[in-house]
């Protein structure tokens, strides 16, 4: 017999229709018609399941989630971007949704990774850390955590409604075989488990690996080459061909597919092929940008051709704001907002988001719905006509009624670096109660989270608490987050009496998952095997916490002599300097 969240998640729903539209005449008929082929489908798809005899059971609608590498809301053309250089984004929001109030959950790629494949926070799925306060963690070669099995993957739940799933691109969600995306739901793969950093040496630490499937097909810079003099790369194209490829062969098979497009040229490195290199008015990123864009119209344009347009719903954002202490050379823009990736603050947080499906979502809308990239899992799951797990807190909104019909829901949106929740907004109002960006020391080493964007009191380089008087911003008068309410306006203590209660309600019913981003595994760590990337700042990191620790645990024991003769520390003073 299958286990509960089997059964949670295999149930076909009919909820029968959908309310009655509410006096929405932009969406009238056409979202109508949709709820109308959705909901005939999903009873189709219920009748079939209980063995009635129906045949020829129309497919529930593919799914496609283009999910960009650092790519700000402000990147593209739609939102306002100065050189226009997105048309095919543009076009795609002209005939599909535009939200401008759409988050991710971590301001980091791993954690934002596992939230939208989980429809879960972070600190729920254990992709945290607690090596220290605030501390975001993802998962770079050194880290010996992932996705765990008990987690239940978005590829994996839509298996029960038939679907082939294939990822393409960054995975991060750990580089253990036992996190390998095919043993997490996705029929295929063809992408790295990491980012494209390196070139290095190949000795004490290997350049990434590329995989097709189960087999490493080679590494960047090696057979994948990476020119960072030129920012020359081919990735995007071969990305590209590898979804029209999974596209043509699922439609000729008939069968749904979701397919997870994570792509990476706009994270550092940035690389774009040669027919885009030097054609932006933006630089590098601006070719990388192109690229992406050019992509995204022959995707769509090939569902066109096949006629599956109308039954593939598409959605692209990004996994967090843009990297602004990469930028302007090798990062974007995040438009009017306050600082960028690794920030709570709205650059690091908020993202370009579209939604996109012929027929069904009414072209030329935008929707200022709360959204998050968790949503993408609650929302997908209802296109299959799944209900998502009823064993374990989701934390996405099925956003289906939202495109559909143009319904709002009230919902908080939680900020949470590492396993501190440092904000939280509700409708307009957003509190902080951590302010932090990066440390003095990072600062004065020249690491700025918001270049040219500070703001006394709130772009702080220490972390300053704020929960008994959170510092309080209106996100639509203010949405650079530059003027906080005044703690003595009936404003202030208003939005306080919204928002208090929602996080003692979140913080009360929290259950964090076991941290997988911990630097410091002492189990892993007692295996001197595993010193090998010896001069890497998270070893020595570790090393610095295990010899701090006065534990006699046998781990904590080995872990000491490990590091000692990994010669990384000596018991002495060195390690305090590291
Ligand atoms: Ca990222």
């Amino acid at each position: 017999m299958a286990p509960p969240h089997r059964q949670a998640g295999r149930v076909a729903r009919f909820a029968g229709p959908f309310p009655p539209l509410r006096g929405s005449v932009a969406l009238g008929v056409v979202a109508m018609a949709a709820v109308a082929a959705a909901t005939r489908w999903r009873l189709l798809l219920v009748l079939s399941a209980a063995g009635l005899g129906v045949t020829g059971a129309p497919q529930p609608p593919n799914i496609l989630l283009l999910l960009m590498d650092d790519m700000g809301w402000g990147d593209l053309g739609v939102y306002g971007e100065p050189s226009r250089e997105t048309p095919n984004l543009d076009r795609m929001a002209a005939e599909g949704m535009l939200f401008p109030n759409f988050y991710t959950a971590n301001p980091l790629c791993s954690p934002s990774r596992a939230a939208l494949l989980t429809g879960r926070l972070p600190i729920r799925s254990g992709f945290y850390t607690t090596n220290g306060h605030a501390r975001n963690a993802y998962t770079p070669q050194e880290i010996v955590g992932g996705i765990p099995d008990s987690e239940l993957l978005l590829p994996e739940l839509l298996k029960e409604a038939g679907y082939t799933s294939k990822i393409v691109g960054k995975w991060h969600l750990g580089h253990r075989p036992q996190f390998h995306p095919l043993k997490h739901g996705f029929d295929e793969w063809f992408g790295s488990p990491n980012c494209h950093f390196g070139p290095y040496d190949n000795k004490a630490r290997p350049n990434i690996p590329v995989y097709r499937d189960w087999e490493m097909v080679g590494r960047f810079y090696e057979e994948f080459p990476i020119n960072l003099k030129t920012g020359e790369a081919n990735l995007t194209q071969i990305y590209l061909q590898e979804a029209l490829d999974f596209i043509k062969r699922q439609q000729a098979a008939h069968r749904p597919f979701f397919l997870h497009w994570a792509i990476d040229a706009t994270h550092a490195p940035v690389y774009a092929s040669r027919p885009f290199l030097g054609t932006s008015q933006r630089g590098r990123y601006g070719d990388a940008v192109r690229e992406i864009d050019d992509s995204v119209g022959k995707i769509l344009h090939l569902l066109r051709d096949l006629s599956i347009a109308e039954n593939t719903f598409v959605f692209f954002t990004s996994d967090n704001g843009a990297a602004l202490i990469s930028a302007p050379r090798q990062g974007g823009s995040n438009g009017p907002f306050l600082c960028g990736k690794q920030t709570t603050f709205e650059g690091g947080m908020r993202e370009p988001a579209i939604a996109w499906w012929p027929g069904h979502i009414p072209a030329s809308q935008v929707s200022h719905q709360l959204g998050s990239i968790m949503d993408l899992f609650t929302t997908s799951l209802s296109l299959a006509g799944l209900e998502p797990p009823r064993d374990r807190a989701i934390d996405g909104l099925d956003l289906l009624p939202t495109m559909l019909q143009g319904r709002l829901t009230d919902r908080p949106v939680f900020y949470y670096r590492g396993n501190t929740l440092m904000a939280v907004t509700r409708g307009q109002y957003k509190a902080h109660f951590w302010t932090w960006t990066n440390s003095w020391e990072e600062f004065r080493q020249g690491v700025d989270f918001c270049p040219g964007q500070n703001v006394s009191g709130v772009t702080t380089h220490s972390q300053e608490e704020h929960t008994k008087l959170p510092l309080v911003f209106h996100l639509g008068r203010d949405p650079g987050e530059r003027f906080p309410l005044s703690i003595a306006s009936t404003e202030y203590l208003d939005a306080l009496r919204q928002i208090t209660p929602v996080v003692r309600q979140h913080q009360e019913a929290l259950v964090p998952g076991q941290p997988q981003l911990n630097v410091c595994n002492r189990a892993v760590m007692a295996d001197s095997q595993q010193l090998h990337h010896r001069g890497s700042p998270s070893v020595l990191f570790c090393c610095r916490e295990i010899m701090a620790t006065q534990s006699k645990s046998a781990h904590e024991g080995a872990a000491r002599r490990a590091c000692a003769e990994a010669g990384q520390l000596s018991l002495g003073h060195r390690g305090r300097h590291l």
